[in-house]
This record gives structure tokens, sequence and C-alpha cells, in this order.
């Protein structure tokens, strides 16, 4: 499949302001989304792991089967990485904060900065970390467009915009965009993600997350009768009585990325990425 760019240049300048500011930083955070930490890796963060320790805050722990994040954060300590996972809406982060403060030099604040890729909660956890809304957070990728500081308790934080891979291709991309960190228009518009996603949870076996929530049944028929089925079911309908696709589309697919549907691991430690797949 081609290559999908998607690397505005809030991003491009976002990341040269970043590169000037490695030599004042201490330590970096990287963000990831529980439900995906794998395909929500930053290869931004990756290329500056030789310059500054990076610890891992996998975010959307309320989004995730339980049990599957537990062993994603035995997974990267095992690794030899620091690691927390946060539901960034209700926990306090005590344990992160305490970890902090220990890496804090003699006689100044730490330094450190928030990265990771769009939409997975970079800013909402600075928040958490300083205590107050410091930073401005939002359902879309791309609310964050420069590099900004905020002072914490013992700590001087920068939120930074999410910054995507340039080289990412249209089945990233897809998975991307079912958790919320990419753009439908990126891969086609919700029609195109919508069936996808319909594809993907029957071939997964999730099918009945949809079937529990809507009374749905996989009856064998194609992506797009489900469709059709669920627009009925949800009265996403047009004047002379048939199904607006579109909006019957878009409904699944907040349903699915904001967990309405269930909590769903899309990866699990030691299975090879279904993402790579089909690139
Ligand atoms: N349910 C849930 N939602 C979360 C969690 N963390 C972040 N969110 C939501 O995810 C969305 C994105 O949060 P932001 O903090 O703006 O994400 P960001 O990484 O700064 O995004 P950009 O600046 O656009 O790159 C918001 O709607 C948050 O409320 C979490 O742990 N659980
Ligand atoms: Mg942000």
């Amino acid at each position: 499949m081609g290559r999908t760019v998607w690397f505005p240049g809030h991003m491009a300048r976002g990341s040269r302001k970043l590169l000037e500011l490695v030599r004042d930083l201490d330590l970096f955070l990287e963000v990831r989304d529980a439900r995906a930490p794998l395909l929500t890796a930053s290869p931004f963060v990756e290329s500056l792991r030789s310059a500054r320790p990076v610890w891992q805050v996998l975010t959307r722990r309320d989004l995730a089967d339980e049990s599957v994040t537990s062993r994603w954060i035995d997974w990267f300590r095992s690794r030899g990485d620091e690691a927390w996972a946060y539901d960034l809406r209700k926990d306090r982060l005590d344990d992160l904060i305490r970890a902090l403060g220990a890496r804090r030099p003699a006689h100044r604040e730490l330094r450190l900065a928030v990265l990771g890729i769009p939409n997975v909660g970079k800013s909402l956890l600075l928040n958490g970390l300083v205590g107050r809304k410091s930073a401005l957070v939002g359902a879309l990728p791309g609310i964050t467009r420069g590099v900004s500081w905020s002072k914490g308790r013992g700590f001087l934080v920068v939120d930074s915009p999410g910054i995507a891979d340039p080289h990412a291709g249209a089945s990233v991309h897809r998975h991307l965009a079912w958790i919320g960190c990419s753009r439908a228009e990126v891969i086609g518009g919700t029609d195109v993600l919508a069936l996808g996603l319909i594809g993907a949870l029957r071939s997964r076996g999730l099918w009945r997350l949809v079937e529990k929530s809507w009374q749905v049944v996989d009856g064998g028929g194609s992506d797009e009768a489900l469709l059709e089925a669920i627009g009925r079911r949800l009265g996403c309908l047009v004047r002379g009585g048939g199904v607006n696709l579109a909006q019957a589309g878009k409904r699944l697919l907040d349903a699915f990325a904001t967990g309405r549907l269930g909590r769903v691991s899309l990866e699990k430690p030691g299975e090879a990425p279904s993402w790579e797949e089909s690139d």
C-alpha cells in the first residue's frame, strides 16, 4: 500500500525546537496509548534515546484491558525502562511525581519534556504533573501547536506538539485513527475508516462488543451491510428511510475510540502487531 504523509508544519517546527532544547533537559516522558503501546511509539523520541533517559507513560488505562496493561508495564520494565499507566482523567500521579523528585539535581529544578505522537494525552499529563490546567487539551489530534514551559513543584516541564511518523503507511494511520491518534482524512475519510474497523472487529473476534452495545448481530453479510445495520439501529437515517452511512460510520468510530463499546487492547506483549501486515 502507498505511503500516507501527515506531517504539517507545526510538527516540523516542534521537532526542530525540541532538538534545540535537548541540551537543557534532563529527562523525557514518552506518552503512549495503553491500548497499543507499540503502534503509538514515537520514532522521534526513539531518535533521542541516546541523548537522555526516556520514561514511559501509558495513558487511557481506563480504555484498555487491565491485565494486558499490567503485562505491558512488566514488558517495559524488563527492557530497563521506567513505566507507568494512568487514566489521566481520574488518577493522581503521585508515584510518578515522587520518582521525578528523586531525580532532581542538587542545585536546580529538574527539567523534562513530555513527548509523543498526536493526541495520546501529553497535555493532560502535563496538567496532572503541574496540578493545574496549564496546557490546552482536546479530543482531536493536533491541539498543541508549539513548545512551551510550565512550572511544577521542583521541576520545569515542556509540553510539545504531537509529532507523527512522517514515514508511516496507510495501515498504521488507519489503526491510529481508530484510537483517535490520526485523522480520518489522512486515510480516505470516515466511511473507509469505519468499514476498515468493522472488518478488523470481525476478524479479531471483537464484534461481540458491537452486538452487546447495540444488538447488531453479524449474520455473515458484507461490512457495508453491517454498517447499514448499525445506522438503522442508531437512527442515522436520511429522508425516505435510507441510512446515512457517513453518520453511522462516525458514530461507530467515536464509540470505539472513546471506549463506549468496551475496553479493548489492540496489542499484547509478545504478539506480532497486526497493523504491520497490510502495509
Ligand atoms: N479516557 C481517557 N481519556 C484521556 C486520557 N488521557 C487523555 N485523554 C483524552 O485524550 C484527548 C487528548 O488529550 P491531550 O492531552 O490534548 O493530547 P495531546 O497528546 O496533548 O494531543 P496533541 O496536542 O493534539 O498532540 C483528550 O480528549 C483527553 O481528555 C485517559 O487516560 N483516559
Ligand atoms: Mg497537546
